[in-house]
């Protein structure tokens, strides 16, 4: 009787571990857009406590850059112990005025005045660069962000640009199902200030939809950054106006 009562429960077991292993990974692809943290407010050591690792552990990289910071966010989920870095440049000026480095499993934080890690460039001039371009997407086990290139490409096509008084926004659309935005850029020069913004809602590998869980990889609003502002000039230059 123990028996049969025990090989019911190891049943009830492995259907029931069979059940998560199929919802799971649905599960984790709904996790809403851009939840983890509000991309229009600042990053800040705070909101790293929100940077959990995605179920694949893949990385997320962002350059946000709001009023007169610029910062720049760099996962690596990867390494033995995993770890997000934070670098702040007060003033925007290609210069790092701290780094922060948060340990999401033993909760822990670390403070430094540069950036020590080996495995980021210590240019962030670079670093901001290789976000724009989509390079760092590229080189990483990471989301794959629509980047610069993609941009110029749809620029260059001529279709989905949409003007406002706010900007020149661009979209991309699903392939498959063209009334569905893949991806969205924004845009916008005004006086010595920039609007650069490159959102990634979902892309397709090979038959897998994937949903980036920070969406945005570019989210700068009233920036004064050089490196933004270069990258700003020279999309609205191939505009044609
Ligand atoms: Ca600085």
């Amino acid at each position: 009787m123990k028996n049969t009562t025990l090989k019911n429960s190891i049943g009830i077991f492995i259907i029931i571990l069979i059940l998560c292993i199929v919802i799971y990974p649905k599960t984790a692809m709904s996790i809403p857009m851009n939840k983890l943290f509000d991309e229009t407010v600042l990053i800040t050591d705070n909101t790293l406590k929100f940077v959990t690792p995605p179920p694949d552990f893949r990385a997320y990289f962002m350059l946000q850059s709001i009023d007169d910071t610029t910062v720049i966010l760099i996962s690596n989920f990867t390494n033995p112990e995993k770890v997000i870095t934070l670098i702040i440049d007060e003033g925007s000026d290609n210069t790092v005025d701290s780094v922060v480095e948060y340990f999401p499993e033993r909760k822990r934080f670390k403070r430094m005045k540069k950036i020590e890690s080996k495995s980021i460039k210590s240019d962030i001039a670079e670093l901001k660069k290789d976000i724009i371009e989509g390079v760092i997407f590229e080189k990483n086990y990471s989301y794959q962000m629509k980047s610069l290139n993609a941009l110029k490409k749809k620029i260059n096509e001529g279709s989905d640009r949409y003007f406002t008084d706010a900007g020149t926004r661009i979209v991309i659309y699903d392939s498959e199902k063209t009334s569905s935005p893949t991806s969205e850029f924004f845009f916008k020069v005004k006086e010595d200030r920039y609007d650069l913004i490159f959102r990634t809602i979902y892309y397709r590998l090979y038959h897998t939809i994937i949903q980036p869980p920070i969406s945005f990889s570019v989210y700068c609003r009233n920036s004064k950054d050089p490196v933004v502002s270069k990258y700003a000039k020279e999309l609205l230059d191939m505009i044609p106006r």
